[in-house]
């Protein structure tokens, strides 16, 4: 059997490296980045017992590989669109998709996507992580599950597949019912992927305190309720079966908690997310899981901000990022709609720095501020005093953004000043110091 690898991530790399040290015959697709250093390198499993090296054929473009009658997906959740997408001219009736993202939504997005394409579905039981492109660093476990995807036919036999798995040295079990045994393994996920992120540490100490017990068997109970509105019966005691199998990866931490430390994004709006999603529309309520859902998201994505940022920091007790959106939420009087009753000849809509200084915590003493320009040539120092007297700093003109022609994206202006130098251009900070800070005007 032909196979195509999609990814060599932790999962792809992994399972396609295993095919390919076998001698089966087995490519991979690849983003250009790591399709470089498999090339320069091949790709390298490292482990306890046997670290091992492989030379693949891989391309970053599915139409240079040769026509494969499996294709292993090894990606994301979050790249799966993308990696279909790509996949798409490849793909035909004699090409089965194996799925082996966590959750339980890929088999139905492929389905919704690319209507009628051979699916097998599957599960990878594996702990393991990129070190660096093109390789990863294998510690537990290595194992699959597959089975028959209820409306598909796959092109391929399910024996067919097992027995190229397990041909490799990975255990393939065919299971009955594959998407409850995806709901089985979505149980693990959904408690254990946030709450290592949550507490920043490993399953153990998840599972080292009473409190936390409840919260666990909290979240499986919300899944089960969840999966049995979806036509999924799981056992009574998965709570109890959940915890089980954590005894032997006690020590690690989870793809959730590597994918945040990495600075990728997370699964959780197909794992928690998608509990809270199937609730709603079923009209069932499952708290736990939309504190997970949401204290994940706070804690691992970046502020939804606008491309240009407006940064209150120095000797304050948090420095504070602020975009346009956040400026026209400040009350309607510290708003100024029209400048030009100000300052004539000037346009714009600007907001009065004293609200805007209000935002800050400055430390005890502290009684400047400086405005900064963007590229740092240009910055102007006043006491808070003047600034809050003074101070208009524009940010929409006719409502767009300022165009950085006119000084945008944020622009201090002075009018009664007196002082044309005092008007700060492009300025990205806002600096607090004590006593006067730098300051760049000609005199
Ligand atoms: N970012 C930035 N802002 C700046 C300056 C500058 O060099 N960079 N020059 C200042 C000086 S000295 C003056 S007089 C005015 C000139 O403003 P104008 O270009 O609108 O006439 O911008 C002020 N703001
Ligand atoms: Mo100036």
């Amino acid at each position: 059997m032909k196979v195509m690898v999609v990814g060599a991530g932790s999962v792809g790399g992994f399972f396609g490296a295993k095919l390919v040290q076998a001698g089966i015959d087995c490519s991979f697709l690849l983003r250009p980045k790591t399709l470089e250093a498999v090339r320069n390198r091949g790709l390298t499993i490292r482990s306890h017992d046997a670290s091992f090296t492989v030379h693949p054929i891989a391309a970053s473009d599915p139409r240079e590989l040769p026509a494969a009658e499996l294709i292993v997906l090894g990606v994301k959740r979050y790249d799966l669109d993308a990696a279909l997408e790509q996949l798409r001219p490849v793909l035909t009736q004699s090409t089965t998709l194996l799925t082996l993202q966590n959750g339980v939504d890929t088999e139905p997005r492929i389905q919704a996507l690319l209507p009628g394409v051979p699916l097998v579905g599957g599960v990878a039981y594996i702990y393991s992580k990129i070190a660096e492109p093109g390789v990863v660093e294998h510690y537990k476990r290595g194992a699959l599950a597959i089975g028959a995807w209820e409306g598909s036919n796959g092109s391929v036999a399910l024996s067919d597949v097992q027995r190229l798995f397990e041909s490799a040295g990975v255990t393939c079990p065919i299971v009955q019912d594959i998407r409850r045994t995806k709901w089985e393994k979505m149980c693990w996920n959904v408690v254990f992927n946030p709450l290592t992120v949550l507490i920043n540490d490993r399953v153990s100490k998840a599972l080292s305190h009473p409190e936390l017990r409840a919260v666990i068997e909290q979240i499986v109970e919300e899944t089960v309720a969840v999966a049995k509105a979806e036509g999924v019966a799981l056992p009574g005691d998965m709570a109890e079966k959940t915890i089980q199998w954590s005894q032997e990866i006690l020590d690690i931490h989870t793809s959730m908690y590597d994918d945040w430390k990495a600075g990728r994004p997370t699964e959780i709006d197909h794992l928690n997310g998608y509990i809270v999603q199937r609730a709603k529309a079923r009209g069932l309520s499952v708290p736990v899981n939309e504190t997970m859902l949401a204290l994940v998201k706070a804690i691992t994505e970046p502020l939804p901000l606008g491309a240009a940022v407006l940064t209150l920091d120095g000797q304050v007790i948090q420095p504070i990022v602020l975009d346009a959106e956040a400026l026209a939420k400040l009350p309607n009087d510290a708003q100024v709609h029209d400048v030009a009753a100000l300052w004539p000849g000037m346009r714009g809509h600007g907001v009065k720095v004293r609200a805007l200084l209000e935002i800050a915590t400055p430390e005890i003493g502290v009684d400047h501020v400086t405005f900064h320009s963007a590229d740092g040539r240009f910055a102007a120092t006043f006491s808070i005093k003047e600034a809050a007297e003074t101070g208009i700093v524009l940010y929409r003109q006719d409502h767009q953004p300022l165009p950085v022609e006119a000084g945008g994206p944020f622009r201090l202006i002075t009018p009664g000043l007196g002082d044309l130098c005092a008007n700060v251009k492009n300025i990205s900070r806002i600096e607090f110091t004590k006593g006067p800070g730098r300051d760049t005007r000609p005199r």
